[in-house]
Parts: C-alpha cells; sequence; structure tokens
C-alpha cells in the first residue's frame, strides 16, 4: 500500500503543518521550563522574579495548549483520512481551520511575550488558566477565541468527512479511529462552552474596558468546567494511538476493539461534570456540590483503568507472538529498541503512577494537604507532561516517516531522546510530588514563605532542590535531541519502498460489540443531561450570590430564585 503522503497528499501536508506548529511551541515551552527549573531551585536566575510569571504562563500555554493541541489536530486529521480510507471533504476548511488556530495562538503568545517587553504595554501574565481578578492584554483572550473557533472548524471538519463516509456506508460500524476521533470531539464541543462563554461574555470585554469587573468565580467555574475535561482532550489522542498503534509496534493486536468504544464513551459522558474537583478549596461552592463531583471523578478512573488492562494485555499478545514467556518475563520480547515502542510504552508506565497521584487530588480531604503546593504540578508533568506529551513525540518517530516519505534521521537518538524524558521525569515529578508534601507552594516565583523553613520528613529540601533542577535539565536535553532528530528527519533521503501504516485487526472486533455503542446522538444526550444536572445549581447559586459580574455597581443580582428551588428541593 502506498504511504500515506501518496494516498493524502492534501491532508499530509496538513498534518505536517500543525506538527510544525507543535514542535516549534514544545521548543519554546521547553526553554521556558528549564528557566524556570533551574530559577526557583535557586541554582541559576536567568529572569528577574517578576518576569518569572510571563516565563510561567508562556510554558504552560505553549506546551499545555498549543503543543498538545496543535498535535492532536495532526493526528485526528491523518487518524480520519486513514480509517475513512478517504481524502477530507473539503481542504480548504481545512487549511481554514489551520489558519484561525495558528493565528488565534500567535496573538495569545504575543501577549504573553509582550510582558518581556518593558517598553510594549501589553502583558497577559496570568498563567494558562488565566484566572479573573488578574488581567490580560485584550488580545491575549481574543486569540484563545479565535483558536477556540478554530478547533471547533477542525471538528466540523471530521465530522463532514464522516457523513460522507457513511453515505457511502450506511449499515457499516464505525471504523474505531474515527470513533475515538468523533467522541472525543463531540466531549470537546460540549466542555469548551463553558471557557468560551467565560472569555467572549465577560473576559474579553472585561479586558476592554467594556465591564468594571468580572465575578472571579463565576469565570473560575466555567474555566474549570472546561478545565478538567481539557485533560482528556490531550489525553485521548494518546488513547487513540496506545489503543491502535501500539499493538502492533508491539508485535501484536488490539485486545478488544468493543472495550475501546466503552472507554471512549465514558470519557464523552463523564469527563465534563466534575471540573469543581478543582476547587475544593474555593469559598462560594457549597460542599456538597464539591461532593458530587468527587463521586463522579471517582467514576471517571474507570476509562483509565480499563485502558490500563487493554493495552497492557495487547502488548502481552504482541510479547508472546515473538515468543515471549512466562508471568512477567514476557515484557523482554518487546521491541525495546524501537523508540515509537519504548516511549509509548513509558509514557503509559509513568501515567500508572500520574493516574494514581490524579486519584489523591481527587479524594476532597487528602485534597486540602496538596492544593496548590508543588504536588500537583509534580502530578500534571507525569500525565500531560509524559502520558501525552512522550506518547506524541515517541508516535512522531513511526508517523512523521509516513508524512513525509522519507527517513527517521537516527532511531538511536530518537530512543535515547525517550529514555532521557523518562528518567528526567522520574527525578522533577517524584521530587515535586514530595515537595509539595513538604509543603512548598507552586505557581511562586520564590518557593518558600516569609520566615519559614520547610522540613522533609525524609530526605532533605536540599536534595529535592537538585532532584527538580537534575530533572529539568535532563527534560530540556530530551527535547532538544528530539526536535535535532524532527528536523534532520524533514531533510532525509525520501524513502524507496512504501512506509507501511496499516493496523491490525482487533482480536475482538467492532462486530463483538451492540451497534448502540455507534449512536453518538445517545450518548451526547445523556452528556448533556449529565452536564446540566452537575452545573445548573452551582452556577446559579454563584450568580444569585454576586451577580454575572461580580458586586459591580448598577448590574442587578439576579433574583434568589436559585436559594429557591435548594431550599424547596431541600439543597443544603
Ligand atoms: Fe489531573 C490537577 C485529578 C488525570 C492534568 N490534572 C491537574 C492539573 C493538570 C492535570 C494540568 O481531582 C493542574 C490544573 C491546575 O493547573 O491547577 N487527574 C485527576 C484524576 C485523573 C487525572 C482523578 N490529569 C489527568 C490527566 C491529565 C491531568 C490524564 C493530563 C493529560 N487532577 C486531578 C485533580 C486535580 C488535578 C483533582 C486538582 C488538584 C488541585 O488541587 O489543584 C484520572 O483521569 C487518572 C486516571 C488514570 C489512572 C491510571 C491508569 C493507568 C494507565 C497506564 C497503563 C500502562 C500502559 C503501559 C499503557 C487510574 C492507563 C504499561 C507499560 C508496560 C511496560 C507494561
Ligand atoms: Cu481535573
Amino acid at each position: 500500500m502506498a504511504t500515506f503522503v501518496d494516498r493524502y497528499p492534501d491532508e499530509a501536508a496538513v498534518v505536517k503543518a500543525t506538527f510544525a506548529v507543535a514542535f516549534a511551541s514544545l521548543g519554546i515551552g521547553a526553554l521556558f521550563g528549564l528557566i524556570q527549573a533551574l530559577h526557583r531551585t535557586g541554582f541559576v536566575r536567568f529572569i528577574s522574579s517578576a518576569d518569572y510569571y510571563t516565563v510561567l504562563t508562556g510554558h504552560g500555554v505553549l506546551l499545555a495548549l498549543v503543543f498538545t493541541i496543535f498535535f492532536l489536530m495532526g493526528v485526528f486529521t491523518w487518524a480520519i483520512a486513514r480509517s475513512l480510507e478517504q481524502p477530507l471533504p473539503n481542504i480548504k476548511l481545512t487549511w481554514a481551520w489551520f489558519g484561525l488556530t495558528t493565528t488565534g495562538a500567535v496573538l495569545a503568545a504575543v501577549a504573553i511575550l509582550g510582558g518581556l517587553v518593558p517598553s510594549v504595554d501589553m502583558s497577559a501574565d496570568v498563567l494558562y488558566t488565566f484566572y479573573a481578578p488578574l488581567q490580560a492584554h485584550p488580545l491575549f483572550y481574543i486569540g484563545l477565541a479565535m483558536f477556540i473557533v478554530g478547533t471547533w472548524m477542525a471538528g466540523a471538519d471530521w465530522f463532514l468527512a464522516f457523513r460522507e463516509w457513511r453515505s457511502d456506508h450506511p449499515d457499516e460500524r464505525i471504523p474505531l479511529q474515527t470513533f475515538m476521533v468523533l467522541t472525543t470531539t463531540l466531549m470537546w464541543y460540549l466542555s469548551t462552552l463553558g471557557v468560551a462563554v467565560s472569555v467572549v461574555a465577560f473576559l474579553i470585554p472585561w479586558s476592554l474596558g467594556i465591564f468594571e469587573t468580572v465575578n472571579p468565580l463565576l469565570t473560575r467555574t466555567l474555566f474549570w468546567y472546561f478545565g478538567h475535561p481539557v485533560v482528556y482532550f490531550w489525553l485521548m489522542p494518546a488513547y487513540l494511538l496506545w489503543y491502535t498503534v501500539l499493538p502492533k509496534l508491539a508485535g501484536g493486536r488490539l485486545f478488544s476493539d468493543p472495550l475501546a468504544r466503552v472507554v471512549f464513551v465514558l470519557f464523552l459522558l463523564l469527563s465534563t461534570p466534575v471540573g469543581i474537583h478543582h476547587q475544593y478549596l474555593d469559598p462560594g461552592i457549597a460542599e456538597g456540590f464539591k461532593f458530587i463531583a468527587m463521586t463522579n471523578t471517582m467514576f471517571l478512573l474507570l476509562p483509565s483503568l480499563l485502558t490500563a488492562f487493554t493495552v497492557v494485555a495487547s502488548m502481552e499478545h504482541g510479547a508472546r507472538q515473538r515468543g515471549g514467556e512466562g508471568r512477567l518475563r514476557w515484557l523482554g520480547a518487546l521491541p525495546w529498541r524501537d523508540p515509537a515502542f519504548t516511549g509509548m510504552a513509558l509514557a503509559g508506565l509513568m501515567f500508572a503512577a500520574g493516574g494514581f497521584s490524579g486519584m489523591i487530588n481527587a479524594g476532597m480531604n487528602i485534597n486540602y494537604l496538596v492544593h496548590n503546593t508543588l504536588w500537583v504540578p509534580g502530578h500534571f508533568h507525569m500525565t500531560v507532561g509524559t502520558a501525552v506529551a512522550l506518547t506524541m513525540m515517541a508516535a512522531s518517530y513511526w508517523l512523521v516517516p509516513q508524512l513525509t516519505g522519507r527517513r527517521l534521521y537516527s532511531r538511536p537518538i530518537g530512543l535515547l531522546q525517550v529514555v532521557l524524558w523518562f528518567i528526567g521525569m522520574v527525578f522533577m515529578s517524584n521530587a515535586m510530588h514530595r515537595a509539595g508534601l513538604v509543603g512548598i507552594p507552586r505557581r511562586t516565583a520564590e518557593p518558600q514563605y516569609q520566615n519559614f523553613d520547610f522540613s522533609a520528613a525524609f530526605g532533605s529540601v536540599g536534595e529535592l532542590r537538585i532532584q527538580i533542577a537534575l530533572g529539568g535539565v535532563l527534560l530540556f536535553v530530551s527535547i532538544v535531541l528530539f526536535l535535532f532528530n524532527m528536523l534532520l528527519s524533514s531533510i532525509e533521503d525520501p524513502i524507496e519502498n512504501p512506509v507501511d501504516d496499516s493496523l491490525v485487526e482487533p482480536l475482538s472486533g467492532a462486530d463483538a460489540s451492540p451497534l448502540v455503542l455507534d449512536n453518538l446522538r445517545l450518548w451526547t444526550g445523556i452528556a448533556v443531561v449529565l452536564v446540566i444536572l452537575a452545573y445548573t445549581l452551582p452556577l446559579g447559586s454563584i450568580i444569585a450570590d454576586a451577580g454575572l459580574l461580580g458586586d459591580s455597581p448598577g448590574f442587578p443580582v439576579v433574583v434568589d430564585w436559585f436559594g429557591a428551588l435548594a431550599e424547596v428541593v431541600g439543597w443544603p
């Protein structure tokens, strides 16, 4: 079969463009990460503590939002074209969403980096969660809004491709990769409503001076309505690669297609009604609502635990096809010299730990110990920083040759890169978790409080500082190796024979699952109901307490009919 770039040259061009933006963001964001790690541990200070927040905002936006989402849009475009076996319906629409998302990302980045240029009256030191009452330059919010609209257009592009395919294949089951893209996109449409309302209805007019104030708890709750599901928007493309590519690289077959569909339906249903688990310590939200968010979050462990089972079972199947034996000795039969395989496997391994720390976060009472401490960055450097980011880098070693028709410059450098990433992250995230338990705060240029010394229960704070700095340096070296390998691969000699992007049939196929799993309307309808149940009362009581725009004079506080309703139903 011809290489992807020969079958779908237009789509390959867009995917390469999204990867180029993703990798550029990765490089700049990683440089900021190195600066932060050395600054906060006190080893080397390249910037002032006042500029620390600009750099931290750049690090979070460029890595957590831009790198991940551009790469994801590339992977989803590749997955739609290859699994539907047809080009996208309108390549102009495809380039249009790429142009809009890129323009939006550049505007937001300009607003952030403006903060580093004293003569420029522009800044966005609001961190990647852009909480009010911190305020950014209007360009930051306008760029964000354009970026979100661009992702909505990308989703429409993928749905139009599916609709075209469906008219030619009325009775077939949705191909698995397309099923994964569509369920993820539906979850994204539902969850981005929160951030779109927050940015467009409140933060842009506020930053332009049209509104004097906003209701910070309202905009923050609307952010977290989106803020938890966005982590799964990052994770689900990694899962798409773990489910559909990793088994092939392992030499085996996916254990169960039906289980994969159940996992993605669960993410569509449960990702959004949990966001208040980021706000356990927020005053102004009743404990009952927080308890519901915690309960929903515990349900949300299920799709990932199912993934752990299915993906490891598929890897074991591959190992045994290679002659692997024994209860665990089969691990040795896996293709550990392949950077794409090893990177994804190590990403999964670290996600097991990252997911465990997520469970700790999710417990309302134990969260009081870790919230706003360095524990939380420890958690998300294992999740988005490794489960997602390392999977995306590792998958590039397998994907990029299909998109360019050129050889990978160096597999050994690729293998060194993924192992270095894993080792660096073990040092950094482990030390961050332990530092969090000691009480060291997150999101501060100076990691200590006045007249107060932290004392670690075991080891020392000094040792933690060294581990974080060492980890940060190893991660930065790993990114340099990755970008170096990608750059030289783009000018490598063309490959003579086609790059095989065929994927293996699962051991248990789609037909083994009930047809209702493919009823996306049904699952979307249930997801909407769950969101209404989870968010109507909390948002209503936040608005009833302090109005849509906070205590700004002259803006009528909404009649407290939510309070009355809560009383009627005997709500706490
Ligand atoms: Fe989280 C905070 C709870 C998953 C990202 N999280 C964050 C923040 C980020 C983030 C960015 O409940 C900080 C936000 C901020 O700036 O304030 N998180 C969870 C829970 C999960 C979870 C319960 N988080 C993620 C993922 C992320 C992510 C995924 C990014 C991609 N998180 C929280 C909470 C907070 C939080 C609270 C707020 C903390 C606070 O107070 O601020 C779950 O989804 C985790 C489920 C995962 C598992 C692991 C399953 C294991 C698997 C690996 C299989 C192994 C393989 C390979 C494939 C149960 C799937 C094996 C290899 C071989 C060789 C065999
Ligand atoms: Cu979350």
